[in-house]
């Protein structure tokens, strides 16, 4: 009997079919659980690798309870497939998408937010930053259905406006394995030369100042980046309970969900409390993107824009 071997496993990656394992995507993002207990090397593992993989920093329970209540919402909505296995998360086919992203009633539940705004997370950052931490009111909480990914792109051109450490802290809520389409990381995209004139004009834009639709991302061709500009896709197996911190310039993206189950995660940002925020994100009724609903005509596609910048 012929057993395919690891790298043989071709993924749907945004717009690709790529080799698992191969030249430009592999499965070997590593956690730094090893160095929690020495600040400096932690410092310096996210410099040198624009991330902290961070294997079971929340409870795990904690986390399957927060995913309940997040289902429970999204049944109410009418989104699950009602097969009497609420955890399982299953996709309703023809449902709306659920509204979860910055929906305050679900973000600020008490279990979730128990999660995204732990003592533990708070204190990583802490540590990482030497002060006072404080997070976004706005919290990205993310149901990703069958067929669907995120594409690549920088934090940086969405939430750029305040302070020049911000990070981002991506928690799953549950068990995210490669068909489910994980987050995956450019590695090495924070500080390669070649991703210089990407992050001199593509990371220097605004998307509501410079009128480039939000959801359009900079690329869904992960090849074409790793080609281009250099670094390495690098993606894991997630459990409930880890989280991956990254900064602005890390480019990120996800696999995609080839399951019939909703892909759950929420993306959170932390700064130093005394450093500037930007305004859009803070508040019990946060500004977020509002170019949009007023200058939707004017809009600059993600291709011209990129023509403009040489990249
Ligand atoms: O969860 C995802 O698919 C995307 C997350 C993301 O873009 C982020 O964490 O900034």
């Amino acid at each position: 009997m012929c057993v395919p071997r690891k790298q043989d496993m071709r993924v749907p990656f945004c717009d690709r079919q790529i080799e698992l394992n191969g030249q430009h995507l592999t499965d070997t993002l590593r956690d730094c659980n090893d160095l929690l207990d020495d600040l400096p090397a932690l410092r310096q593992r996210l410099a040198d690798d624009g991330y902290l993989l961070i294997r079971q920093l929340y409870d795990r329970d904690a986390v399957l309870q927060a995913r309940r209540s997040i289902l429970e919402q999204m049944a109410s909505q009418g989104s699950l497939e009602q097969d009497g296995d609420l955890m399982a998360g299953r996709v309703k086919p023809d449902a709306k998408h659920p509204h979860l992203l910055g929906n305050q009633v679900v973000t600020h539940c008490e279990s979730v937010k128990a999660v995204l705004e732990s003592p533990r997370v708070y204190e990583i950052f802490a540590r990482l930053f030497g002060g006072d931490v404080v997070t976004f009111d706005y919290k990205w909480l993310r149901s990703t259905g069958t067929n669907q990914f995120t594409g690549a792109h920088f934090d940086m051109v969405y939430m750029g406006r305040g302070s020049k450490r911000l990070h981002t802290c991506w928690t799953p809520f549950g068990d995210i394995d490669i068909e489910q389409g994980p987050l995956a990381l450019c590695v090495g995209s924070h500080k390669l030369e070649g991703f210089e004139r990407v992050r001199n004009t593509y990371g220097q834009m605004d998307v509501d100042r410079d009128l480039i639709r939000p959801e359009q991302p900079f690329s869904t061709d992960p090849i074409e980046i790793v080609d281009k500009f250099g670094g390495q896709w690098q993606t894991t197996r997630f459990k409930a309970g880890d989280v991956i911190v990254f900064g602005m310039f890390t480019m990120h993206a996800s696999l995609n969900n080839t399951t019939d189950r909703w892909r759950l995660s929420c993306d959170t940002r932390f700064q130093p409390a005394d450093d500037p925020i930007d305004e859009r994100w803070m508040g019990d009724n946060p500004i977020a993107h509002y170019a949009f609903a007023t200058q939707a005509t004017k809009h600059v596609s993600m291709e011209d824009a990129r023509r403009r910048w040489g990249i």
